[in-house]
């Protein structure tokens, strides 16, 4: 594996030198974040990320995310237009060397939890999530909270007319958008060298009545079998699919990990409190309820060799960051997974 960081750009008060630092880190995941959603990503600003990168001593390793109109998630007529800038925007990518791309098919919001500072009694602090506090949320009144990834328009005025639009779309027409957007855009992505890595929904539930449809083993395996390409894979997100109980994910790593599918990994531990409540550890075992040893195990035994990072971490040590993407815990994580690796490929 490859192990790597999730960077914010110029505005991520983690400097690329610190990270850098972190040992066995080789690189960095990034995204252009001023470009419109929707718009194609042109090579220019692409090679200058890439360079940036790269005089810091690092290598651009994927892009997380390019993100996916609405208008494509909803099946509008107009989703044309935005599938051939996405396709544009991944043939740029491969021109730029650029081999994962990261998205998500999520309605509306991306990931989402309801406290983002829960103090723990070390006296850090965690995300956390609590569906019974989702119930009351308004969802029209949620551009407040403003959580990292979540770009685009969350005025008022857009998310009513959204919500209106969602209305009308089930989980079977959602299947029937993802699989018409895998369609056009898996063959430019194998075309241009890139693989795409599905993140499973976070939490892996629907919220607010948007239809999520990608939160379990079954529903991974059918969108690879949505269209048969080594080009179609995940980005298995243990938190994520984590926060369910129900997804065993070392037997995913193993399932997905076999067929050659999985294109990005993200490691992180999650304790479950209650039934749809959760809240974010640090990463070892011993703090949370994902055995990560099994996890690292099996990532090992089905030989995978593709980026691998450490996902959201605590807020530590006085650290004021990027919610979850803080360098202190997340460069604790990055140390335990090499320590994780190290011993399951001496075994
Ligand atoms: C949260 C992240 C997600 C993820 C996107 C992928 O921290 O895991 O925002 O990057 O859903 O498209």
């Amino acid at each position: 594996m490859k192990l790597c960081f999730r960077w914010y750009g110029e505005q991520d008060p983690v400097a690329l030198q610190h990270i850098r630092q972190v040992p066995g880190v080789q690189g960095v995941v990034g995204a252009l974040f001023d470009i419109p959603v929707g718009q194609v990503w042109p090579q220019e600003p692409i090679a200058s990320m890439r360079r940036r990168i790269e005089d810091a001593g690092l290598k651009l390793m994927g892009i997380e995310s390019v993100p996916v109109h609405e208008d494509i998630k909803l099946g509008r007529p107009t989703r044309e237009v935005y599938l051939d800038n996405f396709c544009r925007t991944i043939q740029n990518l491969g021109s730029q060397g650029i081999s994962v791309v990261c998205y998500n098919f999520m309605p509306i919001f991306d990931w989402l939890r309801t406290d983002l500072a829960t103090p723990l009694p070390d006296g850090s602090t965690c995300l956390s999530y609590d569906h019974a506090d989702v119930i009351k949320i308004d969802p029209l009144s949620l551009g407040k909270i403003n959580l990292p990834a979540w770009v685009g328009d969350f005025s008022q005025a857009r998310l009513k007319e959204l919500f209106a639009a969602y209305a009308l779309v089930d989980e079977a027409r959602i299947w029937d958008n993802l699989a018409y957007f895998l369609e056009q855009v898996v063959p430019v992505a194998e075309q241009s060298g890139v693989k795409l890595g599905i993140h499973p929904d976070d939490p892996p539930w629907p919220i607010f009545g948007l239809p999520r449809i990608i939160g379990n083993e079954k529903s991974l395996q059918r969108v690879i079998d949505l269209v048969d390409s080594p080009a179609n894979g995940l980005s298995l997100c243990s938190g994520s699919l984590g926060a369910d109980p129900a997804n065993d994910i070392p037997s995913m790593v193993r399932r997905f990990g076999l067929q050659g599918r999985i294109h990005f990994a993200h490691l992180r531990n999650v304790r479950v409190t209650g039934e749809r409540r959760f809240y974010e550890t640090a990463h070892p075992s011993s703090e949370g309820g994902l055995d990560m040893y099994e996890i690292i195990k099996a990532y090992h035994q089905v030989g995978f060799n593709g980026i691998m990072r450490p996902d959201h971490g605590r807020a530590i040590w006085g650290e004021k960051g990027i919610v979850g993407y803080g360098l202190y815990d997340r460069s604790l994580g990055a140390a335990y997974l090499m320590g994780l690796w190290e011993a399951v490929s001496r075994g």
